[in-house]
């Protein structure tokens, strides 16, 4: 059991479900946010920190021996929005575990949109080479790398999740290969913080999917098994989307419409 897990982005989506799940986990349940997230629970503190203030970011992470890091920008944007809490703000996180009292293992939210641009067709593991989609993507290849250097480094432990489609329910075609479910995310982020030694290893956040694209053996070590399988959901998305042109972004690469974006700007 951790003592202080911290949790990221907890007035976000996948932060809130963090929040209401997590708190088996840790004595206390650390809330990192930038907006409001209402009354603190029994073992719940919150720190409203935004990621790109240095400081700030150094208090939230002191004392917490885990992290689980779904702050920051979860979208395309224009380079300064990413720059600042994707960049700054991953580089002052792992700053913070670095000075801090106590050596955080880290759950670091990286995205399919690291290895986008890698076609449908492609079935990718732990050593499939970087092909990010867009400026996100790249940032996401940025904490990914930053959290490897970390563990070289100071022997900071992260499991870089590259999270596919995590949502109540994959909304289109091409979610029904990338769909992660809540229950498999919170087992997949219980797996990380239970196992006894780390390292720093890539792992795909998807479900259990009959359509996935993604290998996860090389971190089987984990003992993650996802249950949930996108084709229960084929049906209705058969019926209510229309599935994209086979030469549509879309249904051409992984990363899908992400792929079609161009630099947004200011
Ligand atoms: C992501 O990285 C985003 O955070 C999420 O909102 C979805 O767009 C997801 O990727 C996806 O690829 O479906």
């Amino acid at each position: 059991m951790l003592n202080k897990l911290l949790i990221t982005g907890a007035d976000g989506k996948l932060g809130s479900v963090c929040r209401s799940r997590l708190h088996g986990l840790a004595t206390t349940i650390r809330l990192g946010a930038r907006e409001d997230v209402g009354p603190a629970g029994a073992n719940e503190e919150i720190m409203y920190c935004d990621l790109g203030d240095k400081d700030a970011v150094e208090a939230m992470v002191e004392g917490c021996d885990g992290i689980v890091h779904m702050g920051g920008q979860s979208i395309e944007a224009p380079w300064e929005t990413i720059k600042q809490s994707n960049i700054d703000g991953v580089f002052n996180l792992y700053e913070a575990a670095r000075k801090s009292s106590v050596t955080p293992r880290i759950f670091f939210a990286s995205s399919n949109h690291a290895i986008g641009f890698h076609e449908q067709t492609t079935r990718l593991d732990a050593n499939a080479q970087v092909r990010p989609d867009g400026l996100y993507g790249v940032s996401k290849v940025f904490g990914e790398a930053l959290a490897r250097l970390y563990f070289e480094k100071f022997g900071i432990e992260t499991a870089l999740v590259r999270i596919g489609s995590s949502f109540p329910e994959p909304k289109n075609h091409r979610m029904l290969a990338t769909w992660l479910s809540y229950d498999d995310l919170i087992s997949l982020i219980e797996s990380v913080f239970t196992i006894p030694r780390l390292g720093c290893p890539i792992v795909y956040g998807a479900s259990n999917n009959d359509a996935s694209w993604w290998d996860n053996r090389e971190t089987s070590f984990l003992g993650w098994k996802p249950k949930d399988n996108s084709e229960t959901f084929r049906a209705r998305i058969d019926a209510e989307c229309t599935p994209p042109a086979k030469d549509e972004v879309s249904a051409v690469y992984q990363g899908g419409e992400f792929c079609g974006q161009g630099i947004l700007e200011e």
